[in-house]
């Protein structure tokens, strides 16, 4: 999509309300999860099945969740404003999909699709992903692994984020902390563009001094009020 006017970044905040946990928060998933054990490549090298078991688990509760408003005001607002609007996010649920966005970039990949370490293909994928699992591409068996970018691994499409952050008029940072890179540094990027920065957080801690303006409360109230 060429040159959107609002670029809009969003993390795991936005579909806490929906009950999917954050990640840094008190309860949130590195609380209860080593992340150099689930979410990098040498942690799946090591132990591959305890990675699988991990995104199974998130995989399986993708499918008992469902998009809230603050996903469904995203929607209706690239609705409302064809070809303007583009949403980045940090996020693997399927959330903003299933309310309605289109122009939507995973730039850590998806719990939906996984990748063949035989033929490299990323497919679609609903179920558990297993040593019987079988590549729908190659037929492969037991090579799959989630298609999600771990720590040290490359984001996905950033020369297409880092075309629409210097073009954008506003970007707007909605449910996260700002605390992986190099998500976090695309504030810099659309200020540098001339954007005018906001943040949306339940709590602006942390990087909120990055922004021009910060509107704090929960997504679900504070999203389609911005929206609006
Ligand atoms: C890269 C997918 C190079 C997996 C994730 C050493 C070696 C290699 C790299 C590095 C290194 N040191 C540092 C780095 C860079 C590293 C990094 O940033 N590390 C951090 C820990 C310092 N980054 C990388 O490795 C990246 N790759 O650098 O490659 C490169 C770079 C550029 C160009 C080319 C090459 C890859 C990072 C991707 C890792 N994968 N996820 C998975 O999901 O399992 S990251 C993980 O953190 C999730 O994606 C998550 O979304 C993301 C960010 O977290 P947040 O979304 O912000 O969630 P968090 O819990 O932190 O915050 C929640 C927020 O919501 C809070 O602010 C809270 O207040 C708010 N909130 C809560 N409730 C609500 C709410 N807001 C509103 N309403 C509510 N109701």
């Amino acid at each position: 999509m060429s040159n959107p006017k609002i670029v809009i970044l969003t993390g795991a905040g936005i579909s806490a309300e929906s009950g999917v946990a954050t990640f840094r928060d008190p309860d949130g998933v590195w609380a209860k999860f080593n992340l150099e054990d689930v979410a990098t490549p040498q942690g799946f090298a090591r132990d591959p099945a305890k990675v699988q078991d991990f995104y199974n688990m998130r995989r399986r509760q993708m499918g008992t969740v469902d998009p809230n408003a603050a996903h469904a005001a995203l929607a209706a607002l690239e609705q409302a404003l064809p070809g303007k609007v583009l949403v980045v996010t940090q996020n693997i649920d399927d959330l903003h999909e299933r309310a309605g966005s289109r122009n939507l970039i995973h730039m850590h990949g998806e719990l939906a699709r996984a990748i063949c370490l035989g033929c490299s293909e990323s497919s679609a994928w609903a179920d558990d992903i297993t040593v019987q699992s079988q590549c729908p591409a190659c037929s492969a068996k037991g090579r799959l692994r989630p298609d999600v970018v771990w720590f040290g691994e490359i984001p996905y499409r950033m020369e297409e984020i880092g075309e629409a952050l210097t073009g954008c008029d506003l970007f707007a940072a909605i449910g996260t902390s700002g605390s992986v890179y190099p998500a976090a540094g695309f504030v810099e990027e659309a200020r540098a563009g001339g954007a005018l920065t906001v943040e949306l957080n339940l709590k602006c801690a942390g990087w909120a001094s990055r922004f021009d303006e910060q509107i704090e409360g929960p997504a679900t109230q504070v999203v389609p009020d911005f929206v609006e």
